[in-house]
């Protein structure tokens, strides 16, 4: 349905008129850097391109005050002096004869972007602004901020749209404590937000910026940091700040650009993937630039690039993500059937005696913050796309098949003599038409495995299923996977000679029992809701598929799977995260043209259907969770993130 691109050159006019260290870093220089960009890259030809708006002074009163938006407006016809002067009132702020503008195109760009996504014009996007928005609040400017564009966003998406639950997300690395001011007390506008704080001592220095800060009155729990298993969202909003990015000199943090496309895809689940993401910070050009590709790459549909980088959470980060769970666990069933034991005792501020000073930029760097970025920038992922993203192959072609125009419908088949070596161990494989299926799907692998085709779906005869499975596997092995994630629903063993080497991760979703046969050979039983499949999809398949880092993703929905195709759209929509997108499923024969259709789909990059706000875990599956959690986490590092163990 499209991308949009949100933008006008004006909001480059703003620049700083006299000597601030603070505010010099946010300069016209961002927007360019980030547009040039995506037109090298090719991806702004690939998005509708909106020219943006101002915001009416009405629109900019849903969140601030009239005074607020005059004394603003008077700022047009300032001299320099009283500019300054002005400035210092703030805490970070540099006014310039062209704020006013600025800001109201920056504000009309989050409006617009909001219409186009939610009158279908597009499905998601990205607006380019200046000045950012997150932390100004409804009565000051604060932090480079001047309107609060993602909150004015949200409110008009419920004003103008009737809308009742939006998430906004802020990815920027400070807190936006703007936007939790706003809706602290608003139970329809869930504020997530992650930020670098150092207990207090970074930027803005603030205790409500703490995981025991959850909304107040009405809105009680809706502030902060939540797994989104029940809010259920119709529209996502992305704060999408761009300094918790690798060489940015005021977050001096590490994530990669790729960790960007994978934020987006995450999100992309949710809402339909309605998603709309408005630029906050990001101050180091290039660092910025790639993050921005990647953002809207993903946001066209493109696969996620692998993740670098060792897959190990680090104590503090545990520690972090626990102490919100704590906090918000009396908000959230979602939250009360896990292990949420606090690990802090007390709030995670210093008290002012003991705090030491506050952090500043320029201050102390973190270790490889300031080199990493010419090595983990300057080799962009050489690989080129694949000319085909999704391809089908089925053996007996359904005329009522609906695919997108992309969707390639795969006519080859793999040689047959080639084909016939491949099934002679498998005595299931000897007939005709189990053959025929065969020969496609090793046709559609090679394809993967060459880098032509990135995804794809093949079918087999139900009898031959774990047989094409086992080829499948083998072949993906011997032809350059170096890791192999296997997922199979239904009845499917494990091939029995599949060497223990590490080189498969096997993965079960079916039957009674939780088994860990071993690190490389797990079974978990189907839960039977849906509050449970996420908790099992998130909580278990994908922390124990990050660990992994396949090349290669098989999923096999095999004889008896009963999954509903929704949930299988979810499972492929996730596991598209990992192997850079390349992931085959294995459907059965009959099964329906809707089922293909869908997983085609959600393959080539469309999101899959919202799944409604769904009912909790049972108590079944949580415990079965739990047990292969336990078992599982002291190889798999990342099953740490969702249940925590203290560690001495
Ligand atoms: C939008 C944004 C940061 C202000 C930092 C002031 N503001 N030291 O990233
Ligand atoms: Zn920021």
């Amino acid at each position: 349905m499209g991308t949009a691109l949100v933008y006008h050159e004006d909001m480059t006019a703003t620049r700083l008129l006299w000597d601030d260290p603070e505010c010099e870093i946010e300069r016209p220089e961002r927007l360019t850097a980030a547009l040039d960009r995506l037109r090298q890259r090719g991806l702004e030809q690939r998005c509708l391109l909106l020219s943006a708006r101002e915001a009416s002074e009405e629109e900019l009163g849903l969140v601030h005050s009239p005074e607020y938006v005059s004394l603003v407006r008077e700022t047009q016809v300032l001299g320099k002096e009283e500019l300054q002067a002005l400035s210092g009132q703030f805490d970070a702020i540099c006014f310039h004869p062209s704020t006013f503008h600025c800001a109201r195109l920056a504000a009309g760009a989050g409006l617009q972007l909001v219409d186009a996504v939610l009158t279908g014009a597009v499905q998601n996007g990205l607006a380019l602004v200046r000045p950012p928005g997150h932390h100004s609040q409804r009565a000051a400017a604060n932090g480079f901020c001047v309107f609060n564009n993602v909150a004015i966003a949200a409110a008009h998406a419920k004003q103008k749209h009737g809308l009742h639950r939006i998430l906004v997300v802020d990815w920027d690395v400070h807190h936006g404590q703007g936007i939790q001011y706003l809706f602290e007390d608003d139970p329809s506008i869930l504020y997530f937000s992650w930020h670098r704080y150092e207990h207090g001592r970074f930027w803005p220095f603030l205790r409500e910026s703490d995981a025991d800060a959850v909304g107040r009155g009405q809105g009680l729990g809706f502030t902060v940091n939540l797994p989104w298993n029940q809010f259920d969202p119709e529209l996502v909003l992305v704060s999408a700040g761009f300094d918790s990015a690798i060489g940015d000199p005021e977050g001096q943090m590490q994530a990669t650009p790729e960790c960007f496309a994978h934020l987006t895809q995450l999100l992309q689940v949710l809402a339909g993937g309605r998603v709309c993401a408005v630029l906050e910070g990001g101050y180091h050009l290039e660092s910025l630039a790639e993050s921005v590709c990647m953002t809207v790459q993903t946001l066209l549909g493109d696969p996620a690039p692998p993740l670098s980088g060792s897959m190990v959470p680090c104590q503090s980060a545990l520690e972090s993500i626990q102490s919100a769970r704590a906090a918000q666990a009396p908000h959230w069933k979602s939250l009360q059937l896990q292990d949420v034991t606090p690990v802090l005792m007390s709030p995670s501020i210093l008290s002012p005696e003991e705090r030491p000073p506050p952090l500043l930029p320029g201050g102390p760097v973190c270790k490889g913050a300031a080199s990493a970025p010419s090595s983990l920038l300057d080799q962009p992922c050489l690989c080129p796309a694949p000319s085909v993203r999704t391809a089908v192959a089925l053996t007996a072609p359904d005329i009522t098949l609906v695919l997108p125009p992309d969707v390639i419908q795969q006519e080859g088949s793999a040689l047959r003599e080639e084909t016939e070596a491949w099934a002679r161990p498998h005595e299931s494989l000897a007939r005709e038409e189990a053959l025929a299926a065969l020969g496609k799907l090793l046709y559609l692998l090679d394809g993967m495995l060459d880098g032509q085709v990135n995804s794809g779906i093949a079918a087999t005869p139900a009898s031959a299923a774990a047989a094409t499975l086992d080829v499948a596997i083998r072949r993906g092995l011997s032809h350059g996977a170096q890791r192999l994630l296997c997922v199979a629903l239904g009845q499917l063993d494990r091939p029995p000679d599949l060497a223990h080497d590490g080189r498969s991760l096997w993965l079960n979703i079916r039957g009674k029992e939780a088994a860990a046969l071993s690190m490389f050979h797990v079974s978990t039983p189907l839960p039977a809701m849906t509050g449970g499949f996420l908790s099992c999809i998130l909580g278990l398949v994908l922390p124990l598929a990050y660990s992994f880092q396949p090349d290669l993703v098989l999923v096999a929905l095999g004889p008896g799977h009963g999954l509903q195709g929704r949930h299988a759209a979810l499972l492929a929509a996730m596991l598209r995260g990992l192997a850079g997108g390349r992931v085959l499923a294995l459907l059965e024969e009959d099964s329906t043209p809707q089922l293909a259709g869908i997983l085609a789909r959600v393959l080539n990059g469309e999101a899959p259907p919202s799944l409604g706000a769904s009912s909790v875990a049972s108590p079944e599956d949580v415990r079965a969770l739990m047990y292969l959690r336990g078992q599982l986490e002291p190889q798999w590092k990342m099953l740490q993130v969702g249940a925590f163990t203290p560690q001495k």
